[in-house]
């Protein structure tokens, strides 16, 4: 069924970046907001929007049914969930299903499956897929899993079967701490979750997390799109992702999207997924989950495949069949994204709302922004603080990075702090730029010292002319002179580092 109308159950950079597809394809599009976001972005740019309710997005955007309601309402035939939300949650999809609407993403049985980590394991295991060592069921019998651990060897890690995302793991050190940390996950895990399974892995010290984008339709095809490789975290949150990774082989990477292509198929996934894996020293990698969602970092992805991922998305749910095989499909450059959050990485990354007074975007050859912002919003407290995501396109890895940074210091945002400081950090610190870093990168190497204004000879020399022409012209001459001064280096020492 070809869609004419769709809603989007989400807000900020996604829905807008989702309904841009919709409009390509000459789809209407139906936004839903809530008391907060009266004058998003995301609202403006939809054909239609629907009031769903009060700012707490328990409240509004996750309200199965006003969500239905609105949808039915408006006559769309399709919902696109976003990330995050709704996205993942397996009794929407089945409201969506029932109420005779399209839910643009897997069905409810993919999503069960996979919300399960150790069915997730289990399934994979079918297909001999590699598993981190340790057991792939949920823990019962305390004594016979310290014997497994023990085989494992320590340090090992308890993870919640209904965790994910580094939720509701723990690390154990030794086998004396094993029983304690033991139940105290398993009582963490049933509180959180409702469900105290957990399974025990062998603690891999220092990982790299490597995903897989895949499409799979309702015939049966399934595909990958290369990896992405987001080691650059900090306390699970990502900051800097990028695709290709700098450590795969062709033939690693070949390896690991027939493997995801597997897990993706041991659960008749349809539409667009990712297989998480972790990657040690040595290469060799493990599968950990797969995220049945459009994950916040896909366009590093359609940056390099040419692939709109949106797009796939609704013609998948529209039933047609992919129309690329995986011969098709090649890697071209290299992209690179970082999130741009209203945080203070000088004073431990703390949330640094307020109103956008000044807000000024990068731009020219190579350069994406996805946000849901414009100058002199405010940035609502109620939800994620991403701003927006700044993503280059480079002809290889070191064209794209040095894009990133001629981007951020483009990037004009007054009224918080943001991340955009400590991306440059990233960007210019050695052991990201020589590929050498793992998920332990901003522990080893950040500490907010890191951002202090480090003022190069270049800037010095502008800002002593700059001091000399004041003092020497007329007032007059001399603003006409600083306005038509290339003054590059002085204006972003002023705006992206103080
Ligand atoms: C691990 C691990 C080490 N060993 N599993 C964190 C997120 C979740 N998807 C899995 N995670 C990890 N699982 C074993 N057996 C280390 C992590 C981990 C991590 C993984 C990817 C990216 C960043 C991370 C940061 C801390 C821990």
């Amino acid at each position: 069924m070809k869609f004419t109308k769709i809603l989007i159950a989400n807000r900020g950079e996604i829905a807008v970046r989702i309904m841009r597809s919709a409009r390509e394809m000459g789809i209407k599009t139906v936004a839903v907001y809530s008391e907060a976001d009266r004058n998003a972005l995301h609202v403006r740019y939809a054909d239609e929007a629907v009031f769903i309710g009060p700012a707490p997005s328990s409240q509004s955007y996750l309200v199965i049914d006003k969500i239905i309601d609105a949808a039915l309402r408006t006559g769309a035939q399709a919902i696109h969930p976003g990330y995050g939300f709704l996205s993942e949650n397996a009794a929407f999809a089945r409201a969506v299903k029932q109420q005779g609407l399209v839910l643009i993403g897997p069905s409810p049985e993919s999503m069960e499956m996979m919300g399960s980590k150790l069915a997730a394991k289990a399934a994979a295991k079918q297909y001999n897929i590699p598993l981190v060592p340790g057991t792939d069921y949920a823990i019962s019998d305390i004594a016979a899993a310290r014997k497994v651990a023990r085989e494992v060897g320590f340090p090992i890690l308890i993870k919640a079967s209904a965790g994910g995302g580094g939720k509701g793991m723990r690390i154990v050190e030794q086998e004396d701490q094993f029983d304690e940390m033991l139940e105290r996950a398993v009582s963490e895990a049933t509180s959180a979750f409702g469900d105290g399974s957990v399974f025990i892995e062998r603690y891999v010290g220092s990982p790299r997390h490597v995903e897989i984008q895949v499409l799979g339709d309702t015939h049966g095809n399934v595909v990958y799109l290369f990896e992405r490789e987001c080691s650059i975290q900090r306390r699970h949150q990502k900051v800097v992702e990028e695709a290709p990774s700098s450590i795969l082989t062709p033939e690693i990477r070949a390896k690991m999207g027939e493997c995801a292509v597997l897990v993706a198929k041991a659960c008749n996934y349809v539409g667009a997924g990712t297989v998480e894996f972790l990657m040690d020293e040595k290469l060799n990698f493990y599968f950990l989950e797969m995220n049945t969602r459009l994950q916040v970092e896909h366009p590093v992805t359609e940056l390099i495949s040419g692939i709109d991922l949106v797009k796939e998305q609704i013609k998948i749910a529209e039933g047609e069949p992919l129309s690329f095989r995986q011969e098709d499909l090649k890697i071209n450059g290299h992209a690179m994204e970082v999130r741009v959050y209203a945080e203070d990485p000088a004073n431990n990354f703390l949330p640094d709302i307020g109103n956008l007074k000044r807000y000024v975007r990068p731009q020219g050859a190579g350069v994406r922004v996805d946000d849901g912002f414009e100058e002199g919003m405010d940035i609502p407290i109620y939800y994620d603080p991403m701003i927006a995501k700044l993503i280059t396109w480079g002809k290889d890895r070191q064209e794209a990075i040095d894009r990133m940074i001629r981007a951020i210091d483009e990037y004009k945002i007054v009224g918080c702090e943001t991340t955009l400081p400590f991306c440059r950090f990233v960007m210019k610190h050695e052991a990201f730029t020589s590929g050498q870093f793992d998920t332990n990168f901003v522990k080893h190497y950040f500490t907010p010292e890191k951002l202090k204004p480090e003022v190069t000879a270049d800037e010095m020399e502008v800002a002593a002319l700059m001091v000399g022409h004041l003092q020497t012209a007329d007032n007059k001459s001399a603003n006409s002179r600083l306005s038509s001064t290339p003054n590059q280096g002085f204006s972003a020492w002023k705006t992206n580092r103080s």
